[in-house]
C-alpha cells in the first residue's frame, strides 16, 4: 500500500514507518519536527542518540535497499501543502500520530495548554477536510489513548468505544442505542483525544470517511527488530518529567540511582503496551482498511493492565532501586481498577507482550548503556494540573 505516516519521525511513529516499509509498504514521513524544538524549548534530550531524520531515512536505505520518503510540513498550519501532498500520493492509508501527547506538557502554563488544543483538533481537522475536498478513499489511523475513557472504576470491562444505553421514551417504553463510550479526560492533551473523536464521529457520518481510532495505553520500551538493525536508526527514549512515561521513567530513575518517582499512593492502575506491539497492531489496522466503513472502528491498543506501585516495585526488586512517593503533581484517583477489552486486535491476530515476556531486559540494557546522558535536573515532573497541587508539593518540599 501507499502510506502517509503524519509524526513519523516520533517515538512511535518512526518505529512504525520502518516497520510498515520492512513489509512491502510505500512510506513517506510527513513531520515538522516541533518534537526536537520542545527538546530545545525544555532543555532535555531523549536517552537515546537519536540521528537527524534525513541521516535515519539514509541508514534505512543502506540497510535494507527500501526508500522511505519523507517532506517536512506542519500540518496545522499548512492546509494547502497538506492537499497538494495528498493529491499527489493519493494514499491507501494516513497514520496519524502527529500531536502533542504528553500530558504533563500540556498542563504546564496556559500558552502550553493552548498550543495543545490549537496543534492537535487542527492536524486531525485539517487531515479529514482535505481527504473529504479531494474525494479520496484513505483510510485514517489515529492513534488516540485510553484515557478518553478517564479512570473511574467501572464494574466491567472497558469496552472498544462505544457504549449501548437503554432509556424509557415519554410512553415508558424502552429504546437502546450505541453511543460513544463518555469521555473523561484527565488532562487538556487526554482531552484533545477526546474532542478528535466527535471530528472522527462527524466526518464518518457525513462524508462516509474511512476512520480508524486506535485507543492506545502507555507504551514502553524502545527498540523493535526494524530500529534494532542498525545504531543510526535507534528510536526516542523520553525520561523526563514532561514526555517520559512511567515505566521507562522508572527503568532510566533504577539505572542511575534515582529514587523510582511514585506519585501520590501509586494506586493509579493504567494499560500498558511494548512498542514492538505498537507497530505490529498499527500494521494490522492498515491492513485490515477494507473492513472499514460506515461507523468509525475503535480498537483498543493494549496487551496489560498494571498497578504503578507495583511496576515501581517489579523494577526496584530487579535493579536494587529505592522506590519514593511524590506529592501526585496530577489531578488523580488515588486508587482505580481498570481492566479493558481489547478483542479487535486479538482478532486480527496480536499476540500480546507481557511485562513477564522478558523483554524487559532489554529496556533496562538501553537505560544503563545510555544512563551517562541523564540530566537528573529534569526528572522531577514539575507540571502542576491546578494550584492546590502545586501548593501541595511546596508544602511537601
Ligand atoms: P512524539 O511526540 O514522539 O511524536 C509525535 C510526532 O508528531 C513528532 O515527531 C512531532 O514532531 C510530530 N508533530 C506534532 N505536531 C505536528 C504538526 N503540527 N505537524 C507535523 N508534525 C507534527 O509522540 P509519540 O509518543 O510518538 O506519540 C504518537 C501518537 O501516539 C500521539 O498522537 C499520541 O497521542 C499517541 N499515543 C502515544 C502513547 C505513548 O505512550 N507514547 C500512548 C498512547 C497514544
Ligand atoms: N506516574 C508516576 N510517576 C512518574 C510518572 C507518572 O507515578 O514518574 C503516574 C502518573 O501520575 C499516572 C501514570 O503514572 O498516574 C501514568 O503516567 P504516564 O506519564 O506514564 O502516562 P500519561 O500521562 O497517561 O500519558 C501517556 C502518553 C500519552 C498516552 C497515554 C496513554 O504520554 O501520549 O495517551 O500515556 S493512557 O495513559 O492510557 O491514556
Amino acid at each position: 500500500m501507499n502510506l502517509l505516516i503524519l509524526g513519523g519521525d516520533g517515538f512511535c511513529g518512526w518505529p512504525t514507518a520502518l516497520h510498515l516499509s520492512a513489509h512491502g509498504h510505500d512510506v513517506t514521513i510527513v513531520d515538522s519536527f516541533v518534537r526536537r524544538r520542545i527538546d530545545d524549548e525544555l532543555g532535555v534530550r531523549s536517552l537515546t542518540p537519536i540521528r537527524p531524520l534525513p541521516e535515519r531515512l539514509r541508514s534505512w536505505r543502506d540497510v535494507t535497499g527500501s526508500e522511505i520518503d519523507f517532506v517536512e510540513m506542519d500540518l496545522a498550519e499548512d492546509y494547502s501543502s497538506l492537499t497538494e501532498l495528498l493529491a499527489t500520493k493519493r494514499p491507501d492509508a494516513v497514520v496519524h500520530f502527529a500531536e502533542q501527547r504528553a500530558a504533563p506538557y500540556s498542563m504546564k502554563s496556559p500558552a502550553h495548554k493552548r498550543y495543545t488544543i490549537q496543534n492537535n483538533l487542527a492536524v486531525t481537522h485539517n487531515l479529514l477536510a482535505a481527504v473529504v475536498e479531494l474525494g479520496l478513499d484513505t483510510h485514517i489511523v489515529h492513534l488516540g489513548t485510553m484515557g478518553v475513557y478517564g479512570y473511574e472504576s467501572v464494574p466491567m470491562d472497558l469496552p472498544e468505544g462505544y457504549l449501548t444505553v437503554s432509556y424509557p421514551d415519554r410512553t415508558g417504553r424502552n429504546h437502546s442505542r450505541e453511543i460513544l463510550y463518555p469521555t473523561q479526560p484527565g488532562s487538556v492533551y487526554h482531552l484533545s483525544k477526546s474532542l478528535d473523536q466527535l471530528l472522527f464521529q462527524f466526518y464518518a457520518n457525513n462524508d462516509g470517511l474511512r476512520i480508524t481510532d486506535l485507543h492506545q495505553g502507555i507504551v514502553w520500551g524502545t527498540q523493535t527488530d526494524e530500529t534494532a538493525l542498525d545504531p543510526r536508526l535507534i528510536n526516542r527514549f523520553d525520561y523526563d518529567g514532561d514526555f517520559g512515561t512511567v515505566l521507562n521513567r522508572f527503568l532510566v530513575e533504577a539505572a542511575i540511582g534515582y529514587p523510582l518517582t511514585v506519585h501520590g499512593t501509586g494506586g493509579q492502575t493504567r494499560a500498558f503496551i511494548n512498542i514492538r506491539d505498537t507497530v505490529r497492531c498499527i500494521r494490522l489496522a492498515v491492513d485490515s482498511g477494507a473492513e472499514v466503513s460506515g461507523r468509525v472502528r475503535v480498537m483498543n491498543q493494549v496487551s496489560e493492565t498494571h498497578r504503578v506501585s507495583d511496576l515501581a516495585y517489579l523494577v526496584a526488586d530487579l535493579l536494587g532501586a529505592d522506590v519514593e512517593t511524590v506529592s501526585n503533581p496530577r489531578k488523580e484517583a488515588d486508587e482505580n481498577q481498570l481492566e479493558v477489552r481489547n478483542d479487535h486486535l486479538l482478532g486480527l491476530g496480536l499476540q500480546p507482550i507481557s511485562l513477564s515476556t522478558g523483554l524487559l531486559t532489554e529496556s533496562v540494557e538501553i537505560a544503563q548503556k545510555y544512563a551517562d546522558r541523564v540530566d537528573t535536573d529534569h526528572i522531577r515532573c514539575t507540571s502542576y494540573w491546578n494550584r492546590d497541587r502545586r501548593d501541595a508539593a511546596e508544602e511537601v518540599a
